[in-house]
């Protein structure tokens, strides 16, 4: 069958299963979009900036599981892109990007908007390639979705000289097997691991698991739920980790890290056991790394073989699948209880006023732990939520828990402002029966706005809930801490958000009270279509628990009891 490279591409992403793409047109892709007319059965969703494309696809491919693809022209719908990418790349997201370039004979001549793609994204995606030869497109397809998803996932990308798009020739699509020399996703763990990793279980008095993303993209829940079960050890949780055990299992003791719970950090400081399973030791959930757990033995689970050793040294690195590896692991696991360790996490749970923030009066202010708790309760805690970065993340991470697997999508490793709107859109579209919240603070919103353009085009139902407590809230909460309240650059003075919203056709609401809120939530689910609630919260909250960066885990700046904390004045 005679097909041009664009139509070559076209039917590559067919067979991968692709149903919607993520772009936005310029010269270098041009003939790529003329193709998309032949195949109505790939939707093409036009966003209004790229970053809003990579982070879309991004949130596809966190709720779903699949492949999420995002399209750009040549330089800067290229270079757009970059952001997107390095967010996914952090969080391990298996996103396929590609891009338009031009001609073959243009490279390297300053072209009319050429741009080294490949060069600049090379340490920031999985793998790329800058397609030079026609018949190689099919194969390179195939190979980045290949790559994409499976062993670690994360972000490929395929640069398209417009001449490869345009030029036509015999199409015959590649069946055979995939090999890549140097590049075997592991999967069985090695029997001797499994063993000795069964005898530190074994011999632990105080154990912890400390479950991460990896949990989610291998599937291994019912696995750990198991394991944590048949030998009774309390699961702590990375941010990306939330959802990986339900939040109301007793054996939950909820999020590790800088905003992480307390029980979870003091516990992991007094454990003689760590369980790392899918998790990487970011600095954000060790702490100072010189007194990080320093009575635990530790066992890592990992896919990524490069990870194993790299921050925190363990005493048995297991490479593999953790589903595969629990898998292996669970029949010698025997029997087992810890009563005084669960009891002594009790005790820490319960010498905590964390919590009471949710009933405090707010001085006549609406604060935001309220507002995600409502949320929590109004939604019965099973909304698809979508954060972006910042002090609203962190509380949603708090006071929205969890119960299903792939519920919060939330850019961890990167932390991307911009990230929450065009995610939870990408979200949508993955998973259309659910109901999807994006949560964003007034700064990060900004950044991405225009997406709410795409939303309405697609009438896509997300609701939107943006905290807006006019601040940079996250970065006054460290002037506040360590800048001595000098607070530079952090004051916003913000556009009337629910008009914005309805400039844009996308029905608004402002919440300045706790008893509106239900009917708040109430409005913007009735919305067939992108709907947005402004919670307008008291300015100058902070978020506790807090690990100072690089401070000993333990050494957490906890809540002032009620009466000492001041409910500060509006400026
Ligand atoms: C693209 C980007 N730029 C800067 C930062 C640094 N940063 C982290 S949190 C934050 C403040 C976020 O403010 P806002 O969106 O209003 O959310 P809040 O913390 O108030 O909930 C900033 C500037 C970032 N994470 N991402």
């Amino acid at each position: 069958m005679l097909l041009s490279g664009a139509e070559i591409l076209m039917e590559c992403l067919l067979r991968e299963g692709v149903d919607v793409i993520f772009g936005y047109p310029g010269g270098a892709i041009l003939p790529t979009y003329d193709a998309m007319t032949k195949y109505p059965q790939i939707h093409h969703v036009l966003v209004r900036h790229e970053q809003g494309a990579a982070h879309m696809a991004d949130g596809y491919a966190r709720a779903t599981g699949k492949v999420g693809v995002a399209i750009a022209t040549s330089g800067p719908g290229a270079t757009n892109l970059v952001t997107g990418i390095s967010t996914a790349m952090m969080d391990s997201s298996p996103i396929v990007c590609i891009t338009g370039q031009v001609t073959r004979g243009a490279i390297g001549s300053d072209a009319f908007q050429e741009t080294d793609i490949t060069g600049i994204t090379l340490p920031i995606t999985k793998h790329n390639y800058l397609v030079m030869n026609t018949h190689e497109l099919p194969y390179i397809v195939r190979e980045a979705f290949y790559i994409a998803r499976t062993g670690r996932p994360g972000p490929v990308l395929i640069d398209i000289p417009k001449d490869v798009q345009i030029e036509k020739i015999d199409f015959v699509y590649p069946e055979d097997e995939i090999h890549l020399p140097g590049y075997r996703p592991p999967e069985y763990a090695d029997e001797r691991d499994i063993e000795a990793a069964l005898d530190l279980i074994h011999e632990a008095e105080r154990p912890i698991i400390l479950a991460g993303h990896g949990i989610l993209m291998s599937g291994a829940m019912q696995q750990l739920k198991d394991l944590a079960e048949l030998a009774q050890i309390p699961v702590a949780l990375t941010l990306l980790g939330k959802g990986a055990m339900p939040e109301n299992h007793p054996l939950t003791i909820g999020m590790m890290g800088m905003h992480g719970e307390a029980a979870s950090n003091y516990a992991i400081q007094e454990a003689d056991l760590l369980i790392a399973l899918g998790m990487r030791f970011d600095d954000r959930v060790t702490g100072n790394l010189k007194t990080y757990a320093p009575h635990a033995k530790k066992i890592h689970v990992e896919i990524d073989p490069s990870e194993i050793n790299k921050n925190v040294k363990v005493n048995v690195g297991i490479v593999g699948d953790v589903r595969v590896v629990l898998d292996q692991l669970l029949p010698g696991v025997q029997r087992q209880t810890h009563p005084e360790w669960l009891n002594r996490i009790r005790d820490w749970q319960e010498d905590s006023d964390e919590r009471d923030i949710i009933n405090r009066e707010g001085g006549g202010k609406l604060l935001s732990a309220q507002v995600i708790n409502d949320l929590w309760k109004f939604t019965k805690g099973d909304a698809v939520t979508v954060t972006d970065v910042g002090q609203h993340q962190m509380i949603e991470a708090q006071y929205y828990p969890h119960q299903r697997p792939k519920t919060l999508i939330t850019s961890g490793g990167a932390g991307t402002m911009g990230f929450g709107l065009p995610a939870a859109i990408g979200a949508k579209f993955g998973r259309p029966d659910e109901e999807v919240w994006a949560i964003i603070g007034d700064g990060g919103f900004q950044m991405t706005l225009c997406e709410l353009a795409t939303a309405k085009q697609e009438n896509i139902n997300i609701n939107i809930c943006i905290v807006n407590n006019a601040y940079l809230g996250m970065v006054r909460q460290w002037q506040e801490f360590f800048y001595e309240e000098r607070y530079q650059a952090t004051p916003m003075v913000n556009p009337d958000f629910v008009k914005l919203a309805e400039a844009y056709g996308v029905p608004a609401v402002r919440v300045t009270e706790r008893e509106k809120i239900e009917e708040a939530i109430n409005f913007v689910r009735s919305v067939d279509g992108p709907a947005l609630i402004e919670f307008v919260v008291e300015k100058e909250e902070v978020v506790y628990p807090m690990v100072p960066a690089g401070a000993d885990l333990h050494a957490m700046i906890r809540r002032p009891k009620l009466g000492d904390e001041k409910v500060k004045e509006q400026k």
